[in-house]
């Protein structure tokens, strides 16, 4: 049976899985599929529901970590950068773009500036890191960028212009529009029909 990875194009955790996939030069079908209408095989293979799922022989793989260190074994992540994005980054980034779901004063759209400011400090760990530099493995983008920019990418989407003014992360600016424009990326990107066992 050949590959098969389960993704859905705008979700940053299976962009990590695909450019570590693609980096990899691994290959395997690309199935994308709607969360609001999963695909049974893909539920019954991991009942779980969430994207990305790869699943390679009879082994399925439904944590988009384990896909990269799947499709990478021989690379060493920083662990700190990436815990820090999956935990309280991404805690902070919800509650600040989504935050009438969590507070039900809060009109839609409307942002929580105070979760904006924690996820701001949280990221302070890759603007020390990148300490000028233009990423996180050095030279071109490498895995742990991968694993994190695409989470970074959302935050400054919230608020474009105030991100672009952010004084406290021009390192992390700058990183994050090269890791954007990176080949990796946009190959990562292409659009695909939604998958349907007849289509
Ligand atoms: N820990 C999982 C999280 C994956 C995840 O939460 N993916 C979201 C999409 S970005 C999802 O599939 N959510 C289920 C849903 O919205 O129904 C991973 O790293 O793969």
């Amino acid at each position: 049976m050949s590959n098969i990875l389960y993704s859905f194009r705008r979700c940053p955790y299976a962009m990590r899985a695909r450019m570590a996939l693609s980096l990899a030069e691994a290959e395997y079908e690309h199935r994308e599929i709607l969360l609001r209408d999963k695909p049974s095989h893909m539920l019954q293979l991991s009942p779980k529901g969430s994207v990305p799922v790869f699943i390679t022989g009879d082994k399925v793989i439904d944590e988009s970590l384990d896909i990269m260190r799947w499709a990478l074994p021989d690379v060493k992540f920083d662990m700190d950068i990436i815990r820090m994005i999956d935990g309280p980054f991404k805690h902070h980034l919800d509650r600040y773009k989504y935050a009438s779901r969590y507070d039900p004063n809060l009109k839609r759209g409307n942002v929580d500036l105070s979760h904006r400011s924690s996820a701001v400090e949280a990221l302070n760990l890759i603007e020390e890191k990148l300490n000028g530099g233009p990423f996180l493995h050095g030279a071109t983008t490498g895995p742990t960028d991968m694993a994190t920019f695409p989470f970074v990418r959302q935050f400054a989407a919230v608020e474009p212009e105030w991100w672009s003014s952010c004084d406290d992360l021009m390192s992390t600016q700058d990183w994050l529009a090269r890791c954007l424009a990176s080949d990796i990326f946009s190959a990562v990107m292409q659009k695909f029909p939604i998958w349907s066992p007849e289509n």
